[in-house]
């Protein structure tokens, strides 16, 4: 049994503790390979895949110019250590598109770039105090574990032994979508604000989208405190439109975090904004930040590769299959009287049972998890493996068409009978 082999050598058996089914129970499944919309497991089941690995894959598993994309860059070489072309063209790709990007700098995960993100606010105002959301997730550097969402909401860990008191006290949390407590907090904090990093559209509590007027509030108030202003894109950048949540919002952040549909499925990510605050990066200003493998040749001739195939056409696409499948799950919850809601924004949802709505990490909180892991397992069991955590999202790719859309309705619609009628 691999997940008994696994747990020898790796702790929990996973390499990231989401993988480990720990929301939902049973024993994760090992996957072999991946086509299309499609993932397969060691015991050669084929399921239907909404994890899309937590968001980098919205062209489908393996997709033909991406592999061979991946596979000319590896015959010229692995890495260098030393700059080439191809970053220059993905950075000028990136900024082209991302309304607040003006210089970019590459990593190699969405948690270097949040908290390179942090330190270069707090370089640049000269403040220490960083705003975060209740819920929100920006990966695992010591000051964002903060009542942080994703595996730690998955886990219900309180936050994280081993992140010194110090290092959380300059983290504030706040609510979601709480106007009120972020003017509260720029208040009281008075000049002690560096930042407030936000996920634009929250996909770490489940989806949670902003409420009318939220992100452009957060500008004003910022722009008020002098704080300066990040939009952790991370899932939602080149996700929810070509140019993110700061394109389908029409709100300007003053930094970017990037990650995940970046890379096409390696491990590449990049935070950006504007060029008088980029440069105070090293080797052009004072704050040190480096990395190895940043603009890895392999990951960004994926990333470039991936970015060619999402044109506008693409996103009118991923908008029809997620409404498409919002649709069907709607009408199965009211067809069974099934209490729940399902939040979408473009080609990211989550299906929260047992609330009527869902707009902060509270609200999410109070979800029935026990009918969450029944619904996840009674998928599996139809062919169809849905994200194994009620605080995660759902990602649809362009490889899901009518027919797979149709197959996750038909599924749901059939446990969602069962459940009810046993
Ligand atoms: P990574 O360090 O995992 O590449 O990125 C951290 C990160 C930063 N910001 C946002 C908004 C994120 O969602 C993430 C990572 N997301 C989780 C799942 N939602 C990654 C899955 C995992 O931890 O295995």
């Amino acid at each position: 049994m691999l997940f008994e082999r696994a747990q020898r050598n790796i702790p929990g058996g996973v390499n990231s503790p989401v993988r480990a089914w720990k929301g939902v129970g049973g024993t994760p499944l090992f996957i072999t390979h991946g086509e299309g919309a499609h993932v397969f497991d060691a015991d050669g089941n084929r399921y239907l895949d909404f994890v899309a690995s937590w968001g980098p894959l919205i062209l489908g598993h393996a997709h033909p110019r991406v592999v061979a994309a991946v596979r000319e860059a590896a015959a010229r070489g692995t890495t260098f250590g030393a700059p080439t072309e191809g970053e220059i063209e993905l950075a000028e790709e990136v900024c082209a598109r991302v309304p607040c990007a003006e210089k970019l700098r590459l990593v190699s995960s969405g948690t270097e770039a949040a908290m390179s993100a942090v330190r270069l606010a707090r370089a640049f105002t000269g403040r220490t105090k960083i705003v975060k959301f209740d819920g929100c997730y920006h990966g695992h550097a010591d000051g964002m574990l903060a009542r942080a969402g994703s595996g730690v909401a998955t886990l219900a860990l309180p936050d994280s032994p081993g992140v010194p008191a110090g290092f959380a006290a300059e983290t504030v949390v706040v609510p979601f979508n709480d106007m009120d407590a972020v003017a509260a907090v720029l208040r009281e904090l008075q000049g002690a604000v560096a930042a407030v990093i936000v996920e634009p559209v929250c996909g770490n509590m489940g989806v949670i989208a902003p409420l009318q007027g939220f992100l452009s509030g957060l500008r004003e108030l910022t722009e008020k405190a002098g704080a300066v202003l990040i939009f952790d894109e991370v899932i939602t950048g080149f996700r929810i439109a070509a140019g993110g949540a700061q394109e389908r919002y029409q709100v300007k952040p003053d930094l970017v975090c990037l990650g995940k549909v970046l890379g096409g499925g390696l491990p590449l990510a990049a935070f950006g904004g504007k060029g008088e605050i980029m440069d105070w990066l090293a080797p052009a200003g004072p704050v040190y930040q480096a990395g190895t493998l940043a603009g890895n040749p392999l990951a960004v001739g994926a990333g470039r590769a991936t970015l060619v195939e999402l044109s506008g056409e693409t996103y009118q696409k991923l908008e029809k299959a997620g409404a498409e499948l919002q649709r069907g799950l709607e009408a199965t919850l009211a067809r069974y009287g099934i209490a729940g809601t399902v939040n979408r924004v473009g080609s990211m949802l989550t299906l929260f049972f047992g609330v009527g709505r869902v707009r902060n990490a509270d609200e999410a909180r109070q979800a029935d998890r026990e009918r969450f892991a029944r619904f996840f397992h009674g998928m599996l069991e139809r062919g169809v493996y849905w994200p194994p955590s009620p605080f995660e999202a759902a990602f649809l790719s362009v490889a899901h068409g009518r027919g797979e859309v149709a197959a996750a309705s038909d599924a749901f619609r059939e446990w969602a009978e069962h459940e009810i009628k046993g």
